[in-house]
């Protein structure tokens, strides 16, 4: 009775809001029964329990599912929410939404990226009891189940996370697969043929299948094994029947995406002994049912809290440390070592200055770890005096995601979804769009994985067109709630690591060179704090200046350069370094102004990268060197300087402006 009441209560909610997909929770209804009533430890009343387990509907499609449950169970959900399934401002949406509704995980829709950022949990989870679980004191031992789909499992992004999770035996993650054979086409047999469980025992996973996913002894087995096996990730391939109980559509794609029909649910109540002219109906027993699982959380968790509290007497420092990392603070003193550089002409790669800095601070925050996509070397992310994570040490910092930057994106999401851990990742700029799923999805959940892109313009040189990025920068900051960081020098790339670890609300991405810029003189130009404004006067001159050089990374020096010859020139010039957008739009208006006159219409944007954007800081009277065509391979001086990015070109344009 359980069971068929979520199945009709996701079919009356699809009904009425005539439109989603009613036929995988029908599917999954026993499975879903499993979890939240036999085997997941969660506390409705408190969503965050650090030790709950987590819960991940990588097919997002199928939230009715979740919603249901989690109105049965007793979280902050009521029947009036599940009616405004999929209205405006409702916590039911058509997929669902991290911070939205207590008790999602992980905003889930975009097939694959549930799957993977499932991955990056179960990291975070062992990364935790690595560091802080004792002998007697099992503080982190949590799960992640999840529901994963045919579509879930076609996507690459799974495949290169499922072979990482294999590889790095991590054990505490546990899938089921909803096998039911159909997808919006049709039969999977149009398009995927492969052997599932072949493949992830291939990937080194812990593989069972279940034959009736309307058996749900077999599928609580099923699950109870592999909570046993903590050595191997598990797949659990339950064989499964879309729209489950609807006479006319069950084992058809009919089911999948739209809502059966008022005939069809009647059919589907008739069929479950449920009267066909009710809606919206949860028997007391079944909710006394649920609810009374749900109430079990609290003294799971009250047992928890028993077990913290010792712990917390033996070991103060470690909890301590954890305390203030989930608190989402940084310890006291954590700028001390942050490095200063000296005027330098010849200079520092910003990648070279990110890694230095990732170094002076690593020692004092536990919680900051990641790596890169195989290049590590190349984008200075080792953590020089800290092991890697390997499958045989889930306690090292430095990850080795390998050549898998879409998985490392959705994997990091998934370690910043655990509250205290910093998560970063590093690849080429060019592959940000391999990443960009899924740090979309950051920006959407507002959580705050921080990418370094290194390489970051053609002036990294002879790896040439495909490495050479050019689209990238103005494709990021189109992404509403991510911060784009692109620092001019040495100094400002510290500030930049700076600000991004103490940014919330959204992911960072860091944009750094490949080849050395000079480190700009902080006794003679401004200091590079002023980064955290995101533009700022890098250089003025006296008197009011004619015209306004703009620029970001490693542009920004030759305005400087250019400022000198043209005040040679009895030109008066201000430089503005403008390493963010974003950040310097959330300035005062005042700010903006001091900045950018309103007078002051002669202003010459210099960034290697589209132009796109820029005209709305250089007006109507300004001008932009940029790059609307692909780089070239060459020694990187040499496509600069063809490509315009030059003194005397600078110079040029600026002069021919005024
Ligand atoms: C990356 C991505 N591509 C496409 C879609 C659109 N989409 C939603 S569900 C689906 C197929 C569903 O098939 P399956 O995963 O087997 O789910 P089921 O039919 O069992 O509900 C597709 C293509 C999506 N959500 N994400």
């Amino acid at each position: 009775m359980c069971i068929n009441t979520v199945r009709i209560l996701s079919a009356d909610a699809v009904q009425k809001a005539n439109s989603g997909h009613p036929g995988t929770p029908m599917a999954l209804a026993a499975t879903g029964h499993i979890l939240w009533s036999e085997i997941m430890n969660y506390n409705p009343k408190n969503p965050d329990w650090a030790n709950r387990d987590r819960f991940i509907l990588s097919c997002g499609h199928a939230c009715m599912l979740q919603y249901s449950y989690l109105y049965l169970t007793g979280y902050d959900i009521n029947m009036d929410d599940i009616k405004s399934f999929r209205q405006l401002h409702s916590k039911t949406p058509g997929h669902p939404e991290y911070g939205l509704l207590d008790g999602i995980e992980v905003t889930t829709g975009p097939l694959g990226q549930g799957f993977a950022n499932g991955v990056g949990m179960a990291i975070a989870q062992q990364y935790l009891a690595s560091r802080y679980n004792k002998p007697g004191y099992k503080l982190f031992d949590y799960k992640i189940y999840g529901i994963c789909s045919d579509g879930d499992l076609m996507e690459g992004v799974a495949s290169e996370a499922a072979s990482l999770a294999g590889h790095l035996k991590l054990g505490h993650l546990i899938y089921v697969y909803d096998d039911n054979h159909i997808t919006i086409e049709g039969e999977t047999s149009l398009a995927f043929n492969e052997d599932v469980t072949e493949r992830f025992q291939s990937y080194g996973w812990h593989i069972q299948s279940v034959a009736d996913g309307n058996d749900p002894e077999a599928i609580a087995a099923a699950i109870i094994n592999a909570k046993k096996e903590t050595g191997r990730p598990s797949l659990i391939k339950v064989r499964t029947h879309i729209g489950f109980g609807s006479p006319n559509k069950v084992d058809t794609a009919a089911a999948h995406g739209s809502a059966l029909g008022k005939d069809e649910v009647r059919l589907v109540k008739e069929n479950f002994g449920f009267d066909p002219d009710k809606s919206f109906v949860i028997a007391d027993e079944v909710l006394n049912y649920y609810r009374e699982k749900g109430k079990a959380g609290i003294k799971k968790e009250d047992e928890w809290n028993g077990l913290y509290k010792k712990y917390k007497e033996r070991y103060a420092q470690e909890a301590r440390e954890y305390e203030l990392c989930e608190s989402g603070k940084l310890p006291e003193g954590w700028k001390d070592n942050l490095p200063v550089f000296k005027q330098d002409a010849k200079g520092m790669a910003t990648r070279k200055a990110s890694g230095k800095t990732l170094n002076a601070i690593a020692a004092k925050l536990p919680m900051l770890i990641g790596g890169a996509a195989d290049l590590a070397p190349s984008t200075d992310t080792n953590l020089n005096d800290f092991e890697s994570f390997t499958n045989e040490n889930h306690g090292g910092r430095n990850f080795h995601f390998g050549i898998r930057e879409h998985a490392m994106g959705a994997v990091l999401n998934g370690m910043a979804l655990t509250k205290g851990i910093i998560p970063y990742g590093a690849t080429f700029f060019i592959f940000s769009d391999y990443m960009r799923p899924p740090i979309r999805l950051a920006a959407i959940m507002k959580i705050r994985p921080i990418i370094v892109f290194t390489h970051d313009s053609i002036g990294l040189g002879e790896d040439g067109t495909t490495h050479q990025p050019v689209e990238q920068l103005i494709g990021l900051r189109s992404v509403p709630d991510l911060l784009v960081i692109r620092p001019a020098d040495a100094n400002e790339t510290v500030h930049a690591w700076r600000v991004a670890l103490e940014h919330s609300g959204g992911p960072v991405a860091i944009i750094l060179t490949r080849q050395e810029v000079p480190i700009i003189d902080q006794d003679k130009y401004a200091n590079a704090s002023g980064l955290e404004q995101g533009a700022y006067i890098l250089s003025d001159c006296v008197g009011e200046p004619q015209l306004i050089l703009i620029g970001t990374g490693s542009e920004v020096h030759l305005l400087l350069e250019a400022q000198e010859k043209l005040k040679a020139a009895s030109i008066r010039t201000r430089v503005i370094s403008f390493p963010s957008w974003e950040l310097f739009e959330k300035q005062s208006r005042e700010y903006k102004q001091n900045i950018f006159p309103k007078n002051i219409r002669k202003r010459l944007a210099v960034e290697a990268g589209s132009p796109i954007g820029w005209c709305k800081y250089v007006t109507d009277e300004g001008d932009i060197i940029g790059i609307t065509k692909f780089g070239e391979s060459a020694p990187g001086e040499e496509v600069m300087r063809e490509y315009g990015f030059s003194v005397e070109n600078v110079i040029e344009r600026a002069k021919a402006l005024l």
